[in-house]
């Protein structure tokens, strides 16, 4: 018999280390459907919402992807439209070469509806361009609620051709989400088969499915991404950071020397604004997450001495987010803008106006067009 892989995290079964992904006890193999086990670790994921304590190693993600490399696929490229840092992993260049990817920006779900699609695939495609992806085709999904699934999978089988297809991308963005979509709704699975989790670093390995031409479609492990600044949040922190459904827009009406902080994680400095007195600000983040004004002048002292009581999340000091660095931007046009803090949300802005944003080193900060 070949070595076997659960189905629900990719990594080789085993018998010998409870702690490891893989483990399967003897007793439960002997009484199991061998190509349908899960191992320990995934059903506690699924049953228990157990934190996980193991996950790919850069090294082993490295290997992965190595292996996929060798491979004439399809690669289809994942992204968390609202953590596009977080989302973009350099190794995943070596897979392409010169070859294109399809694009996936998904959990459309938590932007609001009037959000313009094709404006926000251009700022990604934009994005992907600067990193020297060729993008084949691109679309947005939501694998929560199944959206534009039809129109994904048109565009996988317009490109596959006789390959196989991988589906990639950092850690969380919903990879085996969308492969559980896949399998229910063109491959006739009942429910989902592969395990699904708020933590990063769910996925293990290799996850492959027969499609209807006899080729396969592949889940892959994402790899933790210092880049995503809940890496270093605890899990009440994150959750009150990380947008769970759609995001109600806050309308905050500033004048110049006003600031506006996002927890204790980032700020925005209003130095001057379009008409020189009043700016209207419209901000889009999790609205679990507290947002405060306050003077600019106050403002530093406000963040010494209000970090972790008024300015929360983070709660403590063990939350250790990363240095804070400024970013300036001063834009003289009149058209609207997006500054987007990675991972955390985006606030519209019309120009002409100078800003100063605070955030993490880790956390990418972008002006784009508007995408509302
Ligand atoms: N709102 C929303 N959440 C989503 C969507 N897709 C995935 N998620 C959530 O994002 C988290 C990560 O999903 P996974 O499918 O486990 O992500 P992954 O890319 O496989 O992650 P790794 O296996 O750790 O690399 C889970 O909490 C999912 O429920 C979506 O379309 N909308
Ligand atoms: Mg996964």
């Amino acid at each position: 018999m070949g070595e076997l892989y659960c189905k629900g995290c990719g990594a080789l079964i085993q018998h010998d280390d409870k702690t490891l992904p893989g483990f399967v006890s003897e007793k439960v193999m002997a009484t199991s459907d061998s190509k349908a086990v899960f191992c320990q670790r995934c059903h506690r994921i699924r049953h228990y919402s157990e934190m996980i304590t193991y996950s790919v190693t850069n090294d082993e993600y490295s290997d992965i992807i190595n292996e996929i490399a060798k491979e004439n696929a399809l690669i289809v490229k994942i992204v968390d439209i609202f953590d596009f840092t977080g989302s973009f992993v350099p190794a995943i260049k070596r897979l392409t070469g010169n070859e294109d990817v399809i694009l996936v920006g998904n959990k459309m779900d938590l932007l609001p509806k009037n959000v313009k699609p094709e404006r926000i695939l251009n700022w990604l495609k934009t994005m992907l361009a600067n990193e020297g992806f060729t993008v084949l085709d691109s679309i947005l999904i939501s694998a929560k609620y199944g959206n534009n699934f039809d129109d994904l999978m048109d565009l996988i089988l317009k490109h596959k051709g006789n390959r196989n297809v991988y589906l990639v991308g950092s850690n969380n963005v919903g990879k085996s989400r969308i492969i559980n979509q896949i399998l229910k709704r063109y491959l006739g699975m009942p429910t989902d088969v592969v395990t699904v989790s708020s933590q990063p670093g769910t996925t293990i390995g290799l996850i492959g499915f027969p499609l209807l031409d006899g080729t396969m479609i592949y889940d892959t492990p994402g790899v933790i991404n210092k880049h995503q600044y809940t890496y270093y949040l605890t899990r009440p922190s994150y959750k009150l950071t990380v947008p769970k459904k759609e995001i109600k827009p806050l309308i905050f009406q500033l004048n110049e020397g006003q600031t506006l902080f996002f927890g204790g994680l980032a700020r925005i400095d209003i130095i001057n604004g379009e008409t020189g007195d009043k700016v209207n600000v419209v901000t889009y983040f999790a609205n679990t997450l507290n947002i405060h004004r306050t003077k600019t002048a106050k403002a530093d002292d406000l963040y010494e001495s209000k970090l972790y009581s008024l300015l929360t999340p983070p709660f403590n000091p063990e939350e250790a987010v990363p240095k804070w660095v400024v970013h300036d931007f001063k834009i003289r046009d009149n058209l609207k803008y997006d500054i987007v803090f990675s991972g955390l949300g985006f606030l519209t802005i019309r120009a002409p106006f100078y800003v100063k944003v605070h955030a993490p080193f880790v956390v990418g900060v972008y002006a784009r067009p508007a995408i509302i």
